[in-house]
């Protein structure tokens, strides 16, 4: 099939007004009556066409009266219907079948047929798998949803908007009704029945409206809800305080389901979460899941506004609602905890996930300009790039100065499908600025390289700053423009204090931390009254999606990792020293990075004014995804040994001992709580027990075994566990064991059991996952438990994974095309772990290719997985 291009946007030539939908519930089969008040657009002459897939037509009627053979035509994927008018209404009824539907997209059975609830997914295109309808972003209706199913065996039903009646029916059914006043696109419809347990609060927006808050699972796990529920009302507290923004309906529903192709689904008053993203519980979750339960409430909350009262004109517009929800959601999170940690996770995960994506053969831009399969585009350089280029507009209008263009933004597209134009428009117009030069940043993949350049002439004081950009060509963009780069800096004297900064022209000259903005090719910046060559810190905080270039000496990144105030960029200079470090050990030559990386660090260690969960993260080098980026022809094996080997180094400089007294008495602090301090204590304490096993791994095993056995938390077990499994110890055994036992009925738990066992070295974890597939728990109808052993194998253990033999890559392959058959969403999702094969070295890169290439050749491949193994090929 062509793809579908930005530049071939049409208005909807129908649209739908008003929509009745009336539901007769059951597991193998449910039928969907649908009234559509129809709109035409006067100026198209377009015959009525709406989408519909895998759909059995039942009835049509059109205006009352049901309608010939001859007057419609029932394609593949499309209805086509003549005689209608603006304002007709043509009524459809179709038959589903819900529980043979394995791609969880429409609507789909969650858990077993005994026991298990139905429920909906709608975005992008599942609409169109329940009832024919004209299924994009731009066709807004409102929405009288009427459920009717068996009161035993459905005795919850939800869809999204306000109740508007329930009732008994004749043999033990039973009815409810909602309506929902807002209009709304339809991948934002929903609905939910069966046997659910619910948990409910009571809450009055800013603009006083109360609202009941309702979450809802099975009945064995409603007692883990109470986490998701605190942070529902934080989130919503927050987005009144920070965007003004008040929700504005009397009912939140939010429902957690095991079997969900992605994390969660924002759908108007009726969000459904992947069960990994709702619960909570200190006996089977870890800090880091809490923190993503948090976020990822908060960020389905924050659509309410970025993306369902102001929503998406056309898919290529995605980023608008998903950038702009990441970007609120890490303010929030920013807020709820460390603001630098934040920092440091966020720009960990855009330069393990996004630049890789970004450099590969899936590169494309923040707002694509065609895809095959929109699904494929849920993407990191969506999500996070997006994200990163609405912070670079804040940080470009200050906080006060956003938050009028983004009141702007939501006033102005309140019930509108809008673009990217839209909201650079209603952000620039609120400050008088014109912001659509950032567009090019939208259209334009790839990352770009900042070089700075400096020279300092003491004779003049001036410390001159050279700043130059390149974006290196991409797939279908060889040629690229020069990007507005605001450049967020500060200089240091050697003593490690900040200069004033004297910028002629610059409206803050004078303070000690500037923006700069490049935005040609090359600029020079020039200081003034500079005493002494200065040491620069640039790209503070991260102010611009790029790559820095830079010469600073090993010294001069060891003086920022002391002095920098700004806890972000001192763990970046902290990277940056760490990545010399690895270099100067691959290439044998001098030793001075390395000393200087240890000895930062290990003076770090010693201090006791660094607060635990920072220097955790700065004792992290760059993981071996990033490191494996840097290199022409990557032997990820070789990357895996030469970064254990400078932890090694790291470990011996600050001690064996040093490293045993900060365990113990981490050890001795132990609790299961989950404040801040608690949680920093534990991840040092992972990160020391890491390091005391990589200089002797017996007593590290000890350790952990111990740490296992006591653990008053999944934090500190699964750390425990996580040493075991990947130093091979012999203790590992017993304990997976008991892992297995304790948590075999905990699906979210025993997922971490088969994801741990991925990370065992080289092709002892080939061998594991081959085991673990065996295991009566594996099944490739779940995506949770497929990316606990699949994805957390391919992604996070290129080391094990990248077989020189490429007997990891065939596995994959294989596994590919039988997950195909079943989810085509997860199968292609999956199947970007190959993202980076071109740049292997020759041998694996061989392996791979052929690999993918016998993926390709086989028969009857999704739209889905097609699309990603062919850009991948090409
Ligand atoms: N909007 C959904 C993602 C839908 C993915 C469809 N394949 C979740 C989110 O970003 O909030
Ligand atoms: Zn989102």
């Amino acid at each position: 099939p062509s793809p579908i291009r930005l530049s071939e946007y049409r208005a909807p030539a129908w649209r739908v007004e008003r929509v009745e939908l009336d539901f007769d519930l059951g597991i193998d089969a449910s039928e969907v009556t649908a009234r559509l008040r129809l709109r035409r657009d006067p100026a198209q002459q377009t015959p009525l066409r709406l989408d519909g897939e895998g759909l059995e037509l039942l009835a049509i009627a059109l205006d009352g009266q049901p309608l010939d053979p001859g007057s419609y035509r029932h394609g593949d994927n499309q209805l086509e219907v003549d005689g209608a008018q603006d304002g007709s209404v043509l009524e459809t009824r179709v038959r589903l079948q819900p529980a043979a539907n394995t791609a969880l997209e429409g609507l789909y059975l969650s858990g077993s047929r005994e026991t298990g609830f139905l429920l909906t997914q709608c975005e992008a295109e599942g609409f169109r798998h329940i009832t024919f309808f004209p299924d994009r972003p731009d066709v807004l209706a409102s929405y009288t949803v009427t459920l009717r199913a068996d009161r035993k065996r459905f005795p919850v039903l939800l869809a999204g908007g306000n109740p508007e009646g329930a009732g008994e029916l004749e043999d033990g059914r039973h009815w409810a009704r909602f309506v929902d006043p807002h209009p709304k696109p339809s991948y934002l419809f929903a609905l939910v029945a069966g046997r659910l347990e619910k948990i409910e609060r009571d809450y009055v927006t800013a603009d006083g409206r109360a609202v009941k808050l309702v979450m809802w699972s099975e009945a064995n796990v409603i007692d883990r809800c109470h986490y998701a529920m605190d942070a529902l009302e934080r989130s919503m507290r927050w987005d009144e305080q920070a965007y003004g923004r008040n929700y504005d309906l009397d009912v939140f529903h939010v429902v957690a389901t095991h079997d969900f192709n992605m994390g969660a689904m924002e759908n108007k008053g009726l969000n459904i979460f992947n069960a990994k993203y709702l619960l909570a519980d200190p006996d089977s979750t870890t800090d880091d899941e809490y923190r993503a339960v948090e976020a990822v409430v908060a960020h389905e909350y924050f659509h309410n506004w970025s993306g369902n009262r102001v929503t998406c004109r056309d898919w290529f517009q995605l980023s608008l609602k998903e950038g702009l929800t990441v970007f609120r959601e890490q303010q929030f999170s920013a807020d709820m905890n460390s603001p630098p940690l934040k920092r440091i996770e966020d720009v960990a995960l855009l330069r393990r996930a996004q630049f890789p994506e970004d450099a590969g053969p899936l590169a494309h831009p923040v707002r694509p300009a065609q895809y095959s399969e929109i699904n494929n585009f849920y993407t990191a350089t969506v999500y996070e790039k997006g994200s990163e280029l609405v912070r670079m507009l804040s940080g470009r209008l200050g906080t006060d100065g956003f938050r009028r263009g983004m009141d702007r933004y939501f006033e102005a597209n309140d019930g509108r499908a809008a673009t990217l134009e839209d909201f650079l428009g209603a952000l620039g117009d609120a400050n008088q600025v014109d912001l659509l030069p950032y567009l090019v940043w939208y259209a334009q993949a790839g990352t770009p390289r900042l070089k700075a350049r400096r020279d300092y002439d003491a004779a003049r004081r001036e410390f001159t700053l050279t700043l130059s950009q390149h974006t290196p060509g991409t797939p279908s963009q060889p040629e690229k423009h020069a990007l507005p780069i605001p450049v967020k800096l500060a200089l240091f004297t050697h003593e490690g204090r900040m200069l004033p900064l004297h910028l002629d022209g610059h409206p803050r000259s004078g303070d000690t931390e500037l923006v700069v903005v490049l935005d040609k090719a090359e600029q020079r910046f020039v200081f003034r009254e500079i005493d002494a060559e200065p040491v620069p810190s640039l790209l503070r905080g991260f102010s611009a999606p790029v790559i820095l270039e830079s010469h600073d000496t090993p010294a001069e990144l060891a003086l920022l990792l002391r002095h920098d105030v700004d806890g972000f960029n001192r763990w970046e200079a902290g990277q940056q020293l760490a990545i010399r470090a690895y270099e100067a050990l691959r290439e044998g030559g001098s030793d001075a990075a390395i000393v200087a990386w240890c000895d930062a660090l290990a003076a770090l260690f010693a201090d006791g004014n660094v607060d635990d969960a920072l220097l955790a993260e700065v004792m992290t080098p760059p993981g071996e995804v990033e490191l494996a980026e840097r290199e022409r022809e990557a032997d990820p094996e070789r990357i895996h040994a030469w970064r254990q080997e400078l932890q090694r180094r790291l470990a011996t400089r600050i001690s064996a001992a040093a490293l045993l007294q900060r365990y113990r008495t981490l050890a001795q602090a132990t609790n299961g709580q989950l404040d801040a301090a608690s949680q920093a204590q534990r991840r040092l304490k992972r990160r020391v027990l890491e390091l005391i096993s990589l200089l002797d791994a017996a007593q590290g095993q000890a350790l952990a075994t111990l740490q296992y056995e006591e653990a008053p938390s999944m934090t500190d077990r699964l750390a425990a566990l996580s040493v075991l499994v990947r130093t091979d110890a012999p203790q590992a055994a017993t304990a997976l064991a008991h892992f297995r036992d304790r948590y075999v009925d905990n699906p979210l738990a025993l997922d971490k059991w088969f994801n741990v066992q991925t990370q065992r070295r080289g092709a002892a974890s080939l061998a594991s996952v081959r085991e673990l597939e065996r295991d009566p728990a594996f099944t490739l109808k779940n995506p949770n438990r497929v990316n606990a052993l699949f994805g957390a194998w391919a992604r996070s253990n290129p080391a094990g994974f990248h077989q020189a033999d490429g007997a990891g890559y065939r596995l994959l392959a294989e596994r590919l095309a039988q997950l195909d058959a079943l989810n085509p969403q997860v199968a292609a999702r999956l199947a970007t772990a190959f993202n980076g094969w071109r740049r292997l070295e020759p041998v694996r890169r061989a392996q791979a290719q052929a690999a993918i290439a016998a993926l390709a050749e086989q028969a009857g491949l999704s739209r889905n997985l097609t699309e990603i193994v062919q850009s991948m090929l090409h």
